[in-house]
């Protein structure tokens, strides 16, 4: 398969449950040692109009309001990530949405038992990530900068 390298940047919530467990620092440490830079990082009080937003796609679907009663439930960390191919990356740490599903090692499948507390979310697409980016962030909060391990992550 040819490696093709996108640049990316990826919106990543961890979500009320993973914040109320005791989480955040195991999740964060395992993007932080796959190399993936963070450039945007924030602890959240979600208000329900910025939750509709956020999962505005799903509206009239059963799960839409127990979903954005979760996410207002007890403060989220918002965190956008940067790199190549990063949404696909992130998506495949996190594991399929239903925890039940999610193999061993994921984050979904080590930490989580129920789709409606499934720990974290990632960005779906390049578009999704724009929407969400822009919902979630100002550009002022954005931090442009490169890692020092940024030239061995790759040939
Ligand atoms: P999130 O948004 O949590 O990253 O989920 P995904 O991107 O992996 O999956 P999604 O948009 O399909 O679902 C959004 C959110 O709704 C909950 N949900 C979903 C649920 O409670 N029951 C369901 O049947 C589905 C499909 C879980 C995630």
């Amino acid at each position: 398969m040819v490696n093709i390298m996108v640049k990316e940047r990826t919106f990543v919530m961890i979500k009320p449950d993973a914040v109320q467990r005791g989480f955040i620092g195991d999740i964060i440490s395992r993007f932080e040692r796959r190399g993936i830079k963070l450039v945007g990082l924030k602890l959240v009080a979600v208000d329900r109009d910025l939750a509709e937003k956020h999962y505005g796609i799903h509206k009239g679907k059963p799960f839409f309001e127990p979903t954005v009663s979760y996410i207002i439930s007890s403060p989220v960390v918002a965190m956008v990530f940067e790199g190549d191919n990063v949404i696909e990356m992130v998506r495949t740490m996190m594991g399929k949405t239903n925890p039940i599903e999610a193999l061993p090692g994921t984050i979904r499948g080590d930490f989580g038992q129920f789709i409606g507390r499934n720990i974290i979310h990632g960005s779906d697409g390049p578009d999704t990530a724009a929407f969400e980016i822009n919902l979630w962030f100002s550009d002022k909060e954005l931090a442009v900068y490169t890692r020092i391990d940024e030239k061995w992550l790759h040939e």
